[in-house]
Order: C-alpha cells, then sequence, then structure tokens
C-alpha cells in the first residue's frame, strides 16, 4: 500500500472542550503525519458546500448549525493507507456503536457531535483536501 493523503476535520465540539491535542495525538500514535493544520470558523456556506453530498438528508440543516457553532481545525494526514486508517481511528459514526479506544468512543458526545471528520475514499479526500488548503500549505 502506498503513502496516501486524507483530510481530517476537528469539530468545533471538540475543539471548545480543548481537545485538539488529544485528538492529534491519537491520530499521530496510529502512524499518520499531520502535513497541512489551520484552525478555521467556517460560515454557512462554506458548511453547506462542504456538506453538499448530505443535503437532502434530515439532518442537514442541524449539521450545519453545528459546524459553525465554533471553530474547527481542518488537517491534512498522511500516511501507508491514511484514508482507511484515519477512519478505523475516528470509529464509528454513532460514538454508542464505535469500537473501544477510537476517538469517537473516547470524546464524541453523540452522533451530530462526534468530534472529527475523516474522508471516506481516494476521491473525497482529494476533493475535501483541494476544498481547505492550497498546494502550497501541505508539507510533506
Ligand atoms: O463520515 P461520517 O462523519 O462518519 O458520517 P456521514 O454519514 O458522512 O455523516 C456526516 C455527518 O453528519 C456525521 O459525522 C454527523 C452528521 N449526521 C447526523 O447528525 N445524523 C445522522 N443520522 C447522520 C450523520
Ligand atoms: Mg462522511
Amino acid at each position: 500500500m502506498a503513502i496516501e493523503r486524507t483530510f481530517s476535520m476537528i469539530k468545533p465540539d471538540a475543539t471548545k472542550r480543548n481537545l485538539t491535542g488529544a485528538i492529534t495525538k491519537m491520530l499521530e500514535d496510529a502512524g499518520l503525519r499531520v502535513v497541512a493544520s489551520k484552525r478555521v470558523w467556517m460560515s454557512r456556506r462554506e458548511a453547506e458546500g462542504f456538506y453538499a453530498v448530505h443535503k437532502e438528508r434530515p439532518f442537514f440543516g442541524e449539521l450545519v448549525d453545528t459546524m459553525t457553532s465554533g471553530p474547527t481545525v481542518v488537517q491534512v494526514l498522511e500516511g501507508e493507507n491514511a484514508i482507511a486508517k484515519n477512519r478505523e481511528i475516528m470509529g464509528a459514526t454513532n460514538p454508542a456503536q464505535a469500537a473501544e479506544g477510537t476517538i469517537r468512543k473516547t470524546h464524541a458526545l453523540s452522533i451530530g457531535e462526534n468530534s472529527v471528520h475523516g474522508s471516506d475514499a481516494p476521491e473525497t479526500a482529494k476533493i475535501e483536501i483541494a476544498y481547505w488548503f492550497a498546494e502550497t500549505e501541505i508539507v510533506g
């Protein structure tokens, strides 16, 4: 498996509880490298664009409210099998179903306030990285 990049976001519920370092450490301990990182308080327009794939879902309004309720930390992670590895460390979308030791099991509050986002496939990783970062901001 080649080295790949994925997009990760530490969501407002986590930044508000000062968990940026704790969550980043879990990613680093799993062998992922942070090759880009910045703190962003996204606008509604940015949140709607980022989550456009979910715009017909019943939870969309609440999702945009949650994502704009405080700062996020957007990151690019690099490593062996980074996309799948990050999804594994994150845990299931609903923290009640997340495995022991995952970020969501350890830190998430609910399905809506589930502390982290991570790309789910190579195509989405590419799109999501480009949504938040210029190529010059990524330093491998
Ligand atoms: O990729 P992941 O974040 O694990 O889940 P998605 O199915 O892509 O949903 C994105 C986001 O939407 C989820 O992290 C929380 C929110 N959400 C929700 O509030 N209620 C649901 N029933 C499903 C998802
Ligand atoms: Mg998703």
